[in-house]
């Protein structure tokens, strides 16, 4: 197989499947024999992003660095996955231009957004973690959904309905974009 690097940009509230929509997608990759690699909060926000919260500046800045590291996995012909919820579109809108930018890559890195949509209602009934429980009770500040903002895709190349979408069906939707789009 051949294979073209990309991003593949997951955007959604906490709770909404993000992680676990890339984290299969990662699977049904590598069992085709496809190289990828998956940035997501446990390698990033522990690691390159230690010294950054969840401050509107923060997470500006957290999106910005993992758009240029997602950007070099591409480059290096990598299928990246990003999972974050990356709720401000006009840093989503940076990420994007950056793939599209050749100062530094010899062609501009296909950057594909996929929005995984859900309720606020049913991500707070949802909550595996007990974060909405703490944040509505003002234990955590500045939850993106409760006491923060999620501004959603109007134009994401895919956009998944993660309550009646079963994940192997995600999976799918979004391995068939590739492979449309020659990526794959
Ligand atoms: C949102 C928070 C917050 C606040 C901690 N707001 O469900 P999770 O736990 O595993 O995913 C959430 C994760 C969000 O980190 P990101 O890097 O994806 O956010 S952003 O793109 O907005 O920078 C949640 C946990 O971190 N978490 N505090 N205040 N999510």
């Amino acid at each position: 197989r051949k294979q073209r690097g990309c991003t593949v940009w997951f955007t959604g509230l906490s709770a909404s499947g993000k992680s676990t929509i890339a984290t299969a997608l990662e699977q049904h990759l590598l069992h085709l024999g496809l190289q990828t690699y998956r940035l997501d909060g446990d390698n990033v926000r522990f690691g390159l992003n230690k010294d950054l919260g969840f401050s509107p500046q923060d997470r500006v800045e957290n999106i910005r660095r993992i758009a240029e590291v997602a950007k070099l996995f591409a480059d290096s012909t990598t299928i990246a996955l990003t999972s974050f919820i990356s709720p401000y579109k006009a840093d989503r809108q940076v990420a994007r231009e950056l793939h599209a930018d050749t100062k530094n890559t010899d062609s501009p890195l296909p950057f594909i957004e996929v929005y995984v949509d859900v309720s606020i209602e049913e991500a707070e009934r949802r909550d595996p973690k007990g974060l909405y429980k703490k944040a509505k009770a003002g234990e955590i500040k500045e939850f993106t959904g409760i006491s923060a903002p999620y501004e959603a895709p109007e134009n994401p190349e895919i956009h998944i309905h993660s309550k009646d979408t079963p994940v192997e069906e995600a999976v799918l939707i979004i391995t068939k974009y590739l492979e449309e789009h020659g990526l794959l």
